[in-house]
């Protein structure tokens, strides 16, 4: 493994309390995933990436940086990457997924808040994660109450801008959110330095695009009843998709996917016939948070697809490309952001629809609607869930967790039971 200690100095990280965090990974990573048998060959890509995950993209963002490019630390999948891009500004994602972050979290937060904002901070603030010391520039936005506060403290000491998204959506509020991605072009112009032209855009629009069609490939592959994929290793290839550049990503995808085709026509599953399927519903589970993937995979069942944002909600729906006019290519930008159903809009009645419509296309036995502890939005949207489950008699399942392991145990008995009576 490279040696990556001098660029973590370089960047101000807490070496000693990241050296702790180093330790924990590899044992993660090797009880999750290489416990696994008859993995597809191409993860061996997003093997490599997650084994330095600290290292080797971190490296490669400074040595942009270092031509002159900016990069932008976002933490939603409403902020558009394409208006980054076309700026020749680097994308990266920077949600928290470690309780490892969560302590140095709740030294400025409430304890009784998501740990997903807890670790953001946390991460933030112990300076044990490398890509919120790289970022130029955080871009926060106006989705739920704990995140919004949480940029107050962030936007301290790192350029902050933030993304008034709307509430609901009506034609008004796509074209609001339509001037709020032409608003980000400006202040992304002037971060820069680099105009964002209309043939810039376009190429941006296409470029996020294929990588959208190359990860809509992997997840078809895994509607098939011949399963060639386990859902962690789906899941990791999701995750990393947020900090990678885009282009690799869409390769490395799509050569997981030619493998993953002709495993299906091969007949190679990743499990037994009959191995009940799961869609997991809910909050984003961020990097390295694999915690319920493992359990469900490790009591006899396996997850298919994740109706989440570190899921199909990060790549479905395309940005038309047809656009020629800025103002043209920000209504579709907005067109298609605006399809994606977070529980933070009123009514959120997308979601559900999507859900229904994935439990048909992904073959699946029963859905886990599982929210992070305290997000409030999540945990009432699980009432109406539910209720559009049973009534369609589909099994479902409502949990809430955090990042503790403390739950593992009685998450591992409720699931197990529920795997049982599918
Ligand atoms: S579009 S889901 S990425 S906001 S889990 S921090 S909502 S208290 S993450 Fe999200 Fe954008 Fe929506 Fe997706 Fe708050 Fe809930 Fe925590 Fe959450």
């Amino acid at each position: 493994m490279a040696d990556y200690v001098k660029m973590w100095e370089d960047l101000g990280m807490d070496i000693n309390n990241h050296d702790n965090l180093c330790q924990v990974l590899p044992t993660a990573v090797g009880d999750v995933f290489m416990t696994q048998e008859n993995r597809p060959k191409a993860m061996d890509f997003w093997d490599m990436v997650i084994a330095e995950v600290h290292g080797i993209r971190p490296a490669e963002l400074i040595e942009e940086q270092k031509k002159g490019r900016k990069v932008f630390g976002t933490f939603c999948v409403y902020v558009p990457d394409e208006v980054v891009i076309a700026a020749n500004g680097i994308v990266t994602g920077l949600c928290g997924g470690s309780q490892f972050w969560v302590p140095d979290g709740e030294k400025v937060l409430p304890k009784n808040m998501c740990p997903l904002v807890k670790a953001s901070v946390g991460a933030r603030l112990g300076r044990t994660c490398p890509f919120f010391r790289i970022a130029d520039m955080y871009v926060g936005e106006t989705t739920c109450d704990g995140k919004k506060k949480a940029y107050e403290i962030l936007g301290k000491d790192v350029p902050m801008h933030i993304m008034d998204v709307p509430q609901m959506k009506r034609e008004k509020d796509i074209v609001k959110w339509k001037d709020e991605i032409a608003d980000f072009a400006k202040v992304v112009e002037d971060f820069t330095g680099n105009k964002v032209t209309p043939e810039k855009l376009a190429e941006a629009i296409k470029i996020c695009n294929e990588k959208r069609k190359a990860m809509q490939r992997v997840y078809d592959c895994r509607k098939s009843k011949c399963l060639p994929i386990s859902g962690r290793d789906a899941l990791l290839m999701t995750q990393i998709s947020f900090f990678d550049d885009p282009v690799r990503c869409a390769q490395m995808c799509n050569r997981l996917a030619n493998e993953l085709e002709q495993r299906i026509k091969d007949g190679v599953s990743v499990v037994p016939e009959g191995t009940k399927r799961i869609l997991i519903t809910g909050t984003p589970l961020a990097v390295p948070n694999w915690k319920l993937h493992n359990i469900i995979e490790t009591s006899g069942a396996a997850v298919v697809c994740e109706e989440m944002c570190t899921g199909t909600r990060y790549f479905e729906n395309l940005v038309d490309e047809s656009g020629e006019t800025l103002d043209e290519q920000f209504m579709n930008l907005s067109r298609r952001y605006m399809k994606t159903n977070c529980a933070c809009f009123t009514p959120n009645t997308g979601r559900i629809d999507d859900i229904l419509r994935m439990v048909d296309e992904y073959q699946v036995d029963g859905v886990i609607d599982c929210s992070l502890m305290f997000c409030c939005l999540y945990d009432t949207e699980k009432r109406a869930v539910a209720e559009a489950l049973k009534e369609k008699n589909i099994p479902v399942l409502s949990l809430e967790t955090d990042y503790t392991d403390t739950d593992a145990e009685q998450l591992r008995t409720r699931i197990g039971a529920f795997v049982e009576m599918l």
